[in-house]
């Protein structure tokens, strides 16, 4: 059996553990498709936040707290960058995170694809699954805020790319929006810089073609899986393809599982619940994406038309949990 995830986030990075047990126990190979529109360079170096998650959690050197970075992290660099007021200062890599950082521009600069880098650093962590970015090209998530005082210029920010539009508004990346401003600020719409553009990476759509089953992650739709579908052509492998597409709901009973789904469903319109979260995935059969949506046991009522939706136990308490979760998912179809 082939399974295909789209992934994303901290939550999407702790499904692939339970999905990794699962193809364990049937014997199933899987490949992770991977949202980049987080990306970002910081002080010259490129970082990965969502392909680190997975790698350094499907590795064993994920920090268990924070979700994001390593473990036993030290922060030297960090602490030197602010002795000499380095901005950005309120995203922080670590000591150990910047090894990852550094090899990875190196391979970029030297020319190699992302889809390879990321497989060059996948041969150190071993992960179980095949790792793949939704694309080797730039596309970044970025926010349109309305342009407030409490925004800094862009070169108070480091970040170049922040741009002044009409009407009193500003895109500002995501990182900006999501770690300095906490999702707070009055937020217009969401942008996939580069999307147009953008080709697939090598072995994304053929992975689609080939896979028995498409599993949407219950990561976060707006910010981690809207960016993977921005990609032209992906969309279009899933709702062409042979593989039911099944998803699992990052929202239980009306609330994120975690992070701020709640924040960024808002800027859509759309409301924070699992019937809310399946109408915008929609169904195959509608134009959408989905065949079937596993709901949580306290959404048991949801209905979403034209889509397959069922209710399970839907935290991801441990390892055992997930697989029981992703079994649910793969046999719903
Ligand atoms: N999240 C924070 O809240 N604060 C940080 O300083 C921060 C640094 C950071 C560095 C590398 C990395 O891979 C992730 C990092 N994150 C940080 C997490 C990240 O902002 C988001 O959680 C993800 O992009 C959302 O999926």
């Amino acid at each position: 059996m082939r399974i295909v995830v789209l992934t994303g986030g901290i939550g999407g990075a702790r499904f692939l553990l339970g999905v990794r047990a699962y193809a364990r126990e049937v014997g199933a190979e899987v490949t992770a498709v991977v949202n980049v529109g987080d990306d970002l360079r910081l002080h010259g170096l490129r970082v990965c936040p969502d392909l680190d998650s997975v790698m350094y959690t499907l590795g064993g050197g994920a920090d268990p707290e924070r979700g994001w970075g390593r473990v036993d992290e030290s922060w030297t660099i960090k602490n030197e960058l602010a002795a000499y007021g380095a901005e950005p200062s309120w995203f922080g890599l670590g000591d150990r995170d910047i090894a990852t950082h550094l090899v990875r521009t190196t391979m970029l600069d030297a020319g190699y694809p992302l889809h390879q880098v990321i497989e060059a650093l996948a041969t150190r962590w071993q992960p179980g699954v095949r790792l793949l970015p939704a694309t080797d090209d730039r596309l970044e998530t970025h926010a349109v805020v309305s342009a407030t005082s409490e925004l800094a210029s862009p070169a108070a920010t480091n970040n170049a790319d922040a741009a002044d539009l009409d009407g009193g508004r500003r895109a500002i990346h995501f990182q900006e929006w999501w770690v300095r401003h906490r999702a707070q600020l009055p937020t217009h719409q969401f942008v996939f810089v580069g999307a147009e553009t953008a080709k697939p990476a090598p072995g994304v759509t053929e992975a689609i073609g080939a896979a028995d089953v498409v599993l949407i992650a219950p990561s976060n739709p707006v910010v981690s899986i809207a960016p993977i579908l921005a990609v032209p052509g992906l969309r279009e492998a899933l709702t062409d393809g042979p593989a039911p597409v099944v998803g699992v709901s990052p929202i239980i009973g009306g609330a994120p599982v975690r992070g701020m789904a709640d924040r960024c469903l808002a800027v859509l319109n759309v409301e924070c619940s699992a019937a809310g979260v399946g109408g915008l995935y929609g169904s195959r059969a509608g134009g959408g994406l989905l065949d079937g949506w596993l709901v949580a046991e306290e959404d048991a009522q949801t209905v979403v038309p034209e889509v397959t939706v069922r209710a399970v136990p839907l935290r991801m308490t441990d390892e055992a949990a997930t697989a029981a979760m992703v079994r649910a998912a793969v046999e719903l179809t």
